[in-house]
């Protein structure tokens, strides 16, 4: 399996119920109408239990970084009865934003959504899946 966990991103009104992926790889990022792209990479993968650092770089239609959005990342497992992690991305360079104690707390199927508001209130969606391994060496 890849680890691409680059998905769809759905812009507005996006539908996430089941969207959920069985695989780490999927598609090539933007919906055809979507004018925005959205991206998102865990460092280390595959992720461990404990913290990872996710990097999530957002562009436009023509490729240019979009500065200035407010990204927040939702964690949720496969499962039902989980709490699920949240957390708030800062901004690190034009178009990325970074996270870098997003928690695993539990081995399985996670699938991540990220949400994105920007400057002029556009709203971007995706979702991505991941598997999250045992912690390695205790
Ligand atoms: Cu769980």
């Amino acid at each position: 399996m890849r680890a691409s966990y680059l998905l769809r991103v759905l812009v507005r009104s996006a539908v996430l119920s089941g969207l959920l992926l069985g695989s780490g790889c999927r598609g090539d990022g933007a919906l055809p109408d979507s004018p925005y792209r959205l991206d998102l990479s865990i460092s280390p993968t595959p992720p461990a239990v404990g913290p990872a650092r996710l990097i999530i770089t957002l562009t436009d239609s023509a490729g240019s970084p979009v500065e200035g959005a407010e990204i927040v990342v939702e964690g949720n497992m496969s499962h039902a009865g989980m709490v699920p992690v949240i957390d708030t991305a800062q901004a690190e360079d034009p178009g990325r934003y970074g996270i870098n104690d997003f928690t695993f707390t539990m081995a399985g199927d996670w699938v991540l959504t990220t949400r994105g508001v920007l400057p002029d209130g556009d709203s971007v969606i995706a979702e991505t899946a991941t598997n999250v391994v045992g912690r390695v060496g205790g």
